[in-house]
């Protein structure tokens, strides 16, 4: 059969992918192919929590203090245990938990940490508007079998792979270990993950502002003279822009890779408990970043790169600006006019 008709999966577009680069061991392989197992189990329950009673609160908190649906108890325990018992990890941590995770008693610890946001959006989990699961994965740097959480506070320019999952009208790979971001779709009917978005490039500039204009009040004056320049008709730069939010940050930040223009989660003063905005550091921004800039695009904390930021607490917040690499300079320009 033409290899088109069978499509490459994601083992072979990694093995493909590795011949480049033979330093690459086989166990980014492994780690892939790990978190695409537990994807595709977590994927199933998505897909059928419209059905079947999940969708209940667990009357549990996490560490953010908001409730835990039940699908997100769910997809942080399919992603623990299946990682935490691949061989590959020697810690790992997750925005359910509070502390950094062990890899179990018994089992072999490997050469990497991987940080996850095992279900992004989760408050859109019963309006049935897509939800994802994030990954960051670093190399191991301490010298104990067991890991700590020094391996996983690494600055996002480390990141040896990154990437997430969504789940949505079809369940979507998009990842990169340093060659490009590629997505792969997932096929139910044979349960792999075939390559259907390689080597993904962002415009360099787009016509789409994503941003939560409900917190205009709280934010800084260079991010509001910023949201009212792009809204000024000036059509000789392709003002205004179009707006599109989605409120969860996988669909957000897939459909800016995929069109261009800029997502943006600012620092406010709405909540003095996040003065750095909302989203995390080490499972959202760092490996979100991560993909941008590997798709020719650009991810800033407003002042800097956000690869560059070097985490001090597991789940720390920084501002996040990101998408087309001209739209993110523009706005480290007004941040610099008015902040
Ligand atoms: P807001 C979802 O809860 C999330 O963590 C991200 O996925 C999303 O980008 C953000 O929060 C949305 O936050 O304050 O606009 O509802």
């Amino acid at each position: 059969m033409a290899d088109g008709m069978i499509g490459i999966n994601l083992t072979r577009h990694i093995y493909e992918k590795q011949k480049e680069h033979p330093e690459a061991t086989g166990e980014l392989t492994g780690i892939l192919n790990q978190i695409a197992f537990a994807a595709k189990i977590v994927s199933r329950e998505v897909n059928k929590a419209g059905l079947v009673e999940i969708l209940g609160l667990t009357g549990k908190e996490n560490v953010q203090g908001e409730e835990v649906q039940k699908l997100d108890d769910f997809a942080n325990e399919i992603f623990v245990n299946t990682l935490g018992r691949s061989g590959h990890f020697c810690i790992m941590a997750t925005e359910e938990e509070v502390d950094t995770i062990p890899i179990p008693e018994g089992y072999k610890c490997g050469y990497y940490s991987i940080a996850l946001d095992p279900l992004d959006g989760s408050s859109n989990i019963d309006v049935n508007v897509n939800i994802g699961t994030i990954f960051a994965v670093h190399r191991k740097i301490t010298g104990e079998e067991k890991g700590t959480a020094e391996d996983l506070m690494q600055p996002g320019r480390n990141l040896i792979a990154g990437g997430y999952v969504v789940y949505g009208s079809s369940t979507m790979l998009v990842m990169s270990t340093g060659n490009g971001v590629h997505g792969f779709t997932l096929d139910p009917s044979v349960g792999e993950f075939l390559e259907s978005h390689p080597d993904i490039k962002i415009p360099v500039k787009g016509k789409i502002y994503s941003i939560n204009e409900g917190n205009y009040p709280y934010w800084s004056e260079g991010v509001r003279q910023y949201i009212d320049h792009i809204k000024e008709k000036d059509k000789a730069t392709g003002r205004p822009y179009s707006t599109r939010y989605i409120g969860s940050m996988v669909a957000d930040v897939h459909r800016t890779l995929l069109k261009g223009g800029i997502f943006m989660y600012p620092a406010d003063n709405k909540d003095p408990r996040k003065p750095h905005g909302k989203l995390r550091l080490l499972y959202e921004c760092a490996p979100m970043a991560f993909l941008c800039e590997h798709a020719g695009g650009a991810a800033s904390t407003g002042t800097g790169p956000v690869l560059d930021v070097q985490p001090t607490e597991l789940h720390q917040r920084v501002p996040f600006f990101a998408g087309s690499a001209q739209d993110v300079r523009e706005l480290e320009e007004f941040i610099v006019k008015y902040d």
